[in-house]
């Protein structure tokens, strides 16, 4: 008789892991790739951890065998990768570049073979420099670049990936790259911010139409949004409306143009002082709200918020880097809280049941959309015991309190299809470079040889039964 307890997932759900080319791939001057803009960022001083940058990053480049190898090894049944913009397109214009595509081609090739489904992003942060230097995501032609550039993978690699993906969490770009400027390319300009926020819509909605007209019709069509689980730290009217403010810089200033077709007017109110939104035009709205194939949903933590008065000045630490400028235009009126219970190492507080909150929010907010969790997990310190072991018990626990989590929404209605563990391997963490370890695979940075963590092997087994092992299984 089976364990009344266990928790158990429906067979085609999807056990994936994720990774995004920046952070792994390095061979940044191979087969024509030009740099990127976080090229340009984590070369320029003072902007990454110890100046650390992706140039080797993990060198999966040219071990891709050896990762493939591992998650088949582990028994994933999926795995999430990123496509290098500069890498296909260098200069973001033209035609592309064979050696660019010819790489991800022996990668997906290499993965079906091994009976791994790859799921692939266009855009996972790595604008060339030269659309940068003509404007970056605050001018509008960016958007159009993107679509053409969609085209080109979608023509590529058609034939062969089915799970396709235009943007990954676009609020990074936008508020991380324009407004704090933690992230590259390092600009604080809060209006700037805006246009790019929409400029990443519009170009999410060009880029699926794109897409549409190169890919055979079953395939899967999605956008990957880090939209925040945002609480008010309490019932207050004031407190309400800051949880309000936030939840549409974060999430309606994307999911309402995709799946709704308009942004909300509270949006249009809270930034009336940054902007007046004269960079949306007429039709943009219709271009935006394309039809999805799914959506996929990104989940660290929550948020915690509460009215106050402007913020002090001078630096604070965001949770992706420490900037005196704020991620969010408009909003110095809304204040930060520690969400309390116990944190990982990026000082992220563990708290599952804000991720059943996400999906059954989507579920409703998009009724029939099938949704899946691009991404998930947890930094952690992971050292390796004397015999070259790593263990993980508290990403164990982590990665086991959030797939409950998952089951439980699915239980309750949410059309979840798949789960991808961020990340594969540990890699190159933004600004906080190599110091922040979210592999399931431990990586020796001097050798770059690869350890699956305990963690790995845990999650493998639950890949593998359907079902989660309890966290103790080690
Ligand atoms: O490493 C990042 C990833 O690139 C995007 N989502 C969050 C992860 C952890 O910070």
């Amino acid at each position: 008789m089976p364990d009344p307890t266990t928790v158990t997932f429906p067979p085609a759900f999807l056990w994936g892991a994720a990774t995004s080319a920046y952070q792994i791939e390095g061979a940044v001057r191979e087969g024509g790739r030009t740099p990127s803009i976080w090229d340009t960022f984590s070369h320029t001083p003072g902007r990454t951890a110890d100046g650390d940058h992706g140039d080797l990053a993990v060198d999966h480049y040219h071990r891709y065998r050896e990762d493939v190898a591992l998650i088949a090894e582990l028994g994933l049944t999926a795995y999430r990768f990123s496509v290098s913009w500069p890498r296909v397109q260098p200069t973001g214009r033209g035609p592309a570049v064979q050696a660019g595509l010819d790489f991800y081609r022996r990668l997906v090739d290499e993965l079906l073979a091994n009976g791994i489904r790859p799921a692939l992003t266009l855009y996972h942060w790595d604008l060339p420099q030269e659309l940068e230097d003509a404007g970056g995501w605050p001018e509008r032609d960016t958007a159009y670049r993107f679509a053409e550039y969609a085209h080109l993978v979608g023509e590529a690699l058609g034939d062969r990936v089915e799970q396709w993906t235009t943007l990954n969490e676009p609020w990074c770009s936008a508020f991380l790259g324009y407004a704090s400027g933690v992230h590259a390319p390092g600009r604080t300009d809060p209006a700037a911010s805006l246009r790019a926020a929409h400029h990443l819509n519009l170009g999410h909605g060009l880029a699926t139409s794109a897409l549409r007209s190169v890919l055979p019709p079953h395939t899967s069509v999605a956008v990957s949004l880090n939209s925040a689980v945002v609480r008010p730290a309490s019932d207050c009217a004031a407190d309400l409306a800051a949880a309000r403010k936030i939840d549409d810089l974060a999430n309606g200033v994307f999911h309402g143009p995709i799946l709704h077709g308009a942004y909300p007017e509270t949006l249009f109110a809270a930034t009336s002082t940054v902007t007046d939104w004269s960079c949306v035009r007429d039709g943009d709205l219709a271009l935006i709200q394309q039809p999805l194939d799914a959506l996929g949903l990104n989940y660290y933590t929550p948020a915690l918020v509460e009215a106050a008065g402007p913020a002090p000045s001078g630096p604070r630490a965001d949770g992706h880097g420490v900037s005196a400028h704020s991620p969010w235009p408009g909003a110095d009126d809304v204040a930060f809280l520690q969400s309390p219970g116990d944190r990982t190492e990026m000082g992220w507080t563990i708290d599952p049941s804000g991720l059943y909150d996400l999906l059954t929010r989507y579920a409703g907010e998009a009724p029939g959309l099938p949704l899946y969790v691009t991404e998930n997990g947890a930094a952690y310190d992971d050292k390796p015991d004397s015999e070259g072991y790593v263990h993980d018990p508290e990403r164990i626990a982590y990665l086991h309190g959030h797939l409950a989590a998952v089951r439980r929404a699915m239980a309750d209605g949410a059309d979840v299809r798949g789960y991808y563990l961020w990340s594969l391997m540990d890699n190159f963490e933004w600004a906080y470079g190599y110091g922040k370890r979210f592999g399931a695979v431990y990586v020796d940075y001097a050798t770059l040889a690869r350890t699956p963590k305990s963690s790995a092997r845990w999650y493998g087994r639950a890949a593998r039964t359907g079902s989660l092992p309890t966290p103790e299984a080690d």
